[in-house]
């Protein structure tokens, strides 16, 4: 494996539902990595994908009434558009269905069976469904899946066999010989103890469903769909075909996923390529959960946050920092709005932006916007210049490390340290002589080449507040030939002409209706109304003439030459129902499905623009204008009456 190329993945998620903002973590963290490995000079190959194959995916296409490769076609547009959102840049996406997965899983399968370690036999014992994981009785909990306390269902079939045990010698040897391979620690301790208990032979075809890819030598078993799945991180890089590829990226960096996948990842896995004969991956990297109230994030639980809601409220880079700084790397940590805002105006909007807001401003009332030369410095400015390149230093080890959130934290010690060397130098104060205008100029020069230095080390995690900020510099190099090797102090030319802009994250308010929002409102005596209420009272009656129902937006899409109007399909729980709505100029219509809104169902129909329209929507306005959806909690089915 060549020092200077680095191949990192994530899972390839399920479209059994939309993703939440767990999945968006996984992505989030692997796009940083990605970046940073960029930054640093390495050629990078960033992949994800979709698991689409499989039981769970059957079933819900069968309740929903459509194929299944229709279903997941819906379902992985969803996956697409919100990367795209979150700026994720993969450089290739691998969905289980594509032509060439096929032919990597049917030829993985043909050498193992060819080798002599698959075999036919009859499999009888537990499944479950969600998890698509093989339990014997012995290991379930109370009768259920001991990895998500659900149900689990008897399965007797002919199945083929991988003969997992066979190997179990020489992935512990494994194990124990490169300590990096399973991280964190915890988690690797957990493995050795799972091997050690004992491995059976791995079932890894089914019968009694037909949505996978067919075993090679015998069409009526269909592939398991974790031997499915697996594969994809070599279908990504070439397998079978493309050996120049494979040669290049084959064995990958980093297999990022979650903890309740490292069993399939550290041991069906390096078993699957210990058969194959092909070297097993670095580092599988097992981070912890999201939580919602202590309680994993999980649609099933009805606990989700949906990440497209809080991009359309905070904008991307406040969730991906949050998702990089505030979440121990490995550890679970806990999702909140509360402390998302809180983060965003400690870090981003005072630490960060105000830095930058202070300084563009000082440099124009001094020095009409353009950086002075220095001249000269004092012990307070080599603390300075000494703390960026050990900034630079500790951050580098920190992500190599993996300690994500610990970097970030480097990094901001930084911004405060610019902060105060504001305070400690007080420009306003050496403003003030003509004598001290050279001192003044070195402290600005000072203050702009910490921030170059700040945007070039952040930018692989908050890709877009990299270019704002860098753009506000007015540096006119672009932010994206810069690596590793500008961060070098002393790369900002005096005479760059600033250019100030907008403030990067103006501070999020948290009046009384978000913090209502986030947790409830004690009240220790009546509220006293704000607004005068006696204005165009109505009597209670007059209220429960108009009747308010929860929908779930199904489809939304543009209309033909009326550029306000969307025309979307509403379940309303007794049925769908179309109703034009003119928020097209507020809403992407691609961002709309699965939401859950209000509506006004008696309300009477109407025709708009040659269309008929059952109903209307609830929205309010935002200071700045945009129109936004009264939205209700996920839990509430659609049709429930709002009363
Ligand atoms: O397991 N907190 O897919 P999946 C943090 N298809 N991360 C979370 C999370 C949470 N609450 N919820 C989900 C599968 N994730 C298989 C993978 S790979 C060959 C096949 C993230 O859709 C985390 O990365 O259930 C977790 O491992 C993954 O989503 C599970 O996604």
């Amino acid at each position: 494996m060549s020092e200077n190329r680095f191949y990192i993945t994530t899972p390839i998620y399920y479209p059994s539902d939309k993703l939440h903002i767990g999945h968006a973590y996984t992505t989030t963290v692997a796009d940083a990595l990605a970046r940073w490995h960029k930054f640093t000079g390495k050629d990078v190959y960033f992949l994800t994908g979709s698991d689409e194959h499989g039981q769970k995916i059957q079933r819900i296409a069968k309740e929903k009434n459509v194929t299944p490769k229709e279903y997941v076609d819906d379902i992985v547009a969803t996956f697409t558009n919100l990367w795209q959102r979150l700026n994720i840049e993969y450089d290739d996406f691998v969905r289980t269905t594509d032509r060439r997965h096929y032919l990597a899983v049917q030829e993985v399968f043909r050498r193992i069976y060819e080798k002599g370690d698959i075999y036919k036999s009859t499999y009888q014992g537990w499944y479950c469904t969600p998890c698509e994981s093989f339990w014997v009785e012995t290991k379930l909990e109370d009768g259920n899946c001991p990895d998500c306390d659900r149900k689990v269902e008897l399965v007797e079939e002919e199945s083929y066999f991988f003969k997992l045990s066979k190997y179990a010698d020489r992935l512990l040897k494994h194990i124990e010989d490169h300590p990096e391979f399973i991280q964190p620690e915890s988690r690797r301790k957990e493995m050795i103890n799972f091997i050690k208990s004992g491995l059976d032979d791995l079932c890894v075809s089914r019968t009694t469903f037909d949505w996978g890819i067919p075993v090679p030598i015998d069409d009526k078993h269909v592939i398991y769909v974790w031997f499915d799945a697996l594969t994809n991180y070599l279908t990504g890089v070439g397998f079978p075909n493309n050996q120049e590829m494979l040669d290049k990226w084959w064995p990958a960096d980093i297999h990022l996923v979650g903890k309740e996948i490292m069993r399939f990842h550290t041991i069906i896995w390096p078993i699957i390529l210990f058969a194959l004969d092909q070297p097993l991956p670095t580092t599988v990297f097992g981070h912890g959960w999201l939580l919602s109230d202590s309680d994993k994030m999980s649609k099933s639980k009805g606990n989700v946050v949906d990440p497209h809601a809080l991009i359309d409220e905070f904008g991307v880079d406040p969730i991906r920092y949050f998702l990089l700084r505030e979440i121990s790397f490995g550890q679970d940590g806990n999702f909140n709005r509360r402390a998302l805002i809180e983060r965003t105006n400690a870090d981003l909007a005072n630490d960060l932006g105000n830095l930058l807001n202070r300084t563009l401003a000082m440099l124009n009332k001094y020095f009409d916007g353009v950086i002075p030369s220095p001249s000269g410095s004092e012990s307070i400015d080599n603390q300075l210049i000494q703390l960026a390149g050990d900034t630079v230093t500790k951050l580098s080890a920190q992500i190599n490390g993996l300690a994500v959130n610990e970097g970030l934290a480097t990094v901001w010690q930084l911004v405060s340290r610019a902060n105060k060397y504001i305070d400690e130098c007080a420009p306003w104060v050496l403003a003030k002589e003509e004598a001290t205008k050279g001192r003044l100029g070195t402290v600005m020069y000072n203050l702009f080449e910490t921030q170059r230095i700040v945007t070039l080390l952040i930018k692989s995690f908050l890709p877009e507040t990299g270019e704002r900020i860098w753009q506000q510099l007015g540096i006119s190099d672009s932010i994206a030939t810069q690596t590793l090797k500008h961060t070098q102090w002393g790369g900002l030319q005096p005479g760059t002409i600033t250019q100030k802009g907008d403030p990067i994250f103006p501070r999020i308010e948290i009046d009384t209706e978000q913090v209502s929002k986030i947790e409830p409102v004690k009240q220790t005596s009546e509220p006293k109304p704000k607004t005068n209420i006696n204005e165009n009272v109505i009597g209670i009656e007059d209220f429960s003439r108009v009747k308010l129902v929860v929908g779930k937006i199904i489809e939304a899409e543009k209309m033909q030459d009326a550029d306000k109007l969307l025309k979307l399909q509403v379940d309303v729980g007794s049925g769908t129902r179309q109703i034009v709505a003119g928020i097209a100029k507020h809403y992407n219509p691609a961002d709309l499905p699965g939401k859950n809104i209000l509506i006004v169902a008696n309300l009477k129909p109407a025709k708009l623009r040659g269309e008929l329209s059952e109903g209307m929507l609830l929205a309010a306005s935002t200071k700045d204008g945009k129109l936004e959806l009264v939205s209700v909690s996920d839990k509430i089915t659609p049709g429930s009456l709002v009363k």
